[in-house]
């Protein structure tokens, strides 16, 4: 630490030139989070200093948990689904792989997933000591359902399907994988993190959620593309007090139990995730959600008058190119098979994307 402190403008001249150098959005390609909506800034500033991890002090903000629970579970078919708000994905899926473990108690047990699923997966299994069993996916980048049911075996105590890939924006054959963990009675988590705040808008919606009987927990990221401030993540879990298998003693605190894995959380993204849903409400997600289809429709076009075929056909607003270079400034990203990846968030404007096209053609003129 500095011995004397610095005066405030030294302090926040300081702070803005660090924030000078961070990447402007509008040249942000490669993000599945975006900048947050007006409405959620402002509700989070209102929370800063909240803490749910002592709910009892924070009565008020602990009803807008609850009420974001309440507002995903109608969401995704399921009023009265259990739940809370996690720091993200990554924190979603441990929880349900160490909710699924705690159920199943066997001696060596087993998680079957996707190729396609999120690393933090490998960060779950590597805490809880589970093996990770991959099924491949197929020519469209989606989970082969039947080869998932071969590896399936009696210390199966998880199977995951991802409704909107990270790296293809794929669904999962979710209705197959709930018919399945239905059959054998295993637990179905689903990754929705970038898909849950997506699929319930599209044209035509493709089932992934509690609407399937197989489905035991879902993880949703309002971080993503419900445009709330970081970190607001939720877990969703069928049966309304599951969560309490995980239950630990905190006799000290407003409350005597606790499922979570933070310890002190903070409220601020849980209001502004909620001030988002409550001030679009469905008609406006639907809205957001249909522009970024459109703008991944119209870069898919695009590339495609310049000779650059799409890696897949997106079910979400993720785009993937057999492309192996894009122009400076924009930020790309590349999936692990070498593909030119765009996710089109709502920051990522019609305008931004036909730039974005124009210096492309350019540069592969
Ligand atoms: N599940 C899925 C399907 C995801 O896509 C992600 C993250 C997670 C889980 C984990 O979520 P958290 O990172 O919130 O814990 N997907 C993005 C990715 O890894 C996250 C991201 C966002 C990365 C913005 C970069 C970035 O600039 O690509």
């Amino acid at each position: 630490m500095l011995s004397k402190g610095l005066s405030e403008e030294d302090l926040f001249s300081f702070l803005s030139s660090q924030k000078k150098e961070d990447i402007d959005h509008r040249y942000i390609l490669s993000s599945m989070c975006t900048l947050p909506h007006p409405v959620a800034v402002k509700a989070h500033c209102m929370f800063m200093e909240t803490n749910l991890g002592d709910p009892g002090l924070f009565p008020g903000t602990a009803a807008l948990e609850r009420l974001l629970i309440e507002r995903f579970g109608t969401l995704l078919h399921h009023k009265e689904a259990g739940g809370y708000a996690t720091s993200g994905g990554t924190e979603s899926n441990i929880q349900a792989l160490r909710l699924a473990k705690a159920i199943k108690p066997v001696t060596y047990p087993n998680v079957v997933l996707p190729e396609s699923a999120h690393f933090s997966f490998k960060k779950a299994c590597d805490l809880l000591s589970l093996e990770m069993r991959t099924v491949p996916t197929g020519p469209d980048h989606r989970m082969l359902a039947n080869a998932a049911a071969e590896v399936i075996d009696k210390n199966t105590i998880c199977l995951v399907g991802i409704a909107g890939t990270t790296e293809y924006g794929m669904i999962d054959p979710i209705e197959a994988l709930a018919k399945i963990a239905y059959q054998h009675d295993i637990f179905l988590h689903i990754d929705a993190a970038f898909g849950g705040m997506v699929i319930p808008f599209l044209e035509k919606p493709i089932p992934f959620d509690f609407a399937l009987p197989g489905v035991t927990t879902i993880a949703v990221d309002p971080h993503k593309m419900g445009m709330s401030t970081i970190p607001a993540g939720v877990l969703l879990t069928r049966e309304p007090d599951m969560l309490d298998t995980l239950n630990i003693d905190t006799p000290y605190l407003t409350v005597k139990k606790e499922f979570t894995l933070a310890g002190t959380r903070t409220g601020a993204p849980v209001a502004g995730a909620l001030a988002v849903l409550d001030y679009l409400g469905t008609d406006g997600m639907r809205a957001v959600v249909t522009g970024c289809m459109k703008n991944t429709q119209r870069l898919i076009a695009g590339m495609a008058t310049l000779g650059i075929a799409p890696a897949a056909t997106p079910d979400v607003n993720v785009a993937t190119f057999a492309c192996k270079s894009a122009p400076p400034p924009w930020k790309v990203s590349w999936t692990r098979n070498g593909d030119l990846r765009i996710v089109c968030m709502p920051h990522v404007h019609r305008d931004t994307i036909e730039t974005f096209l124009k210096e492309f053609g350019e540069m592969h003129a």
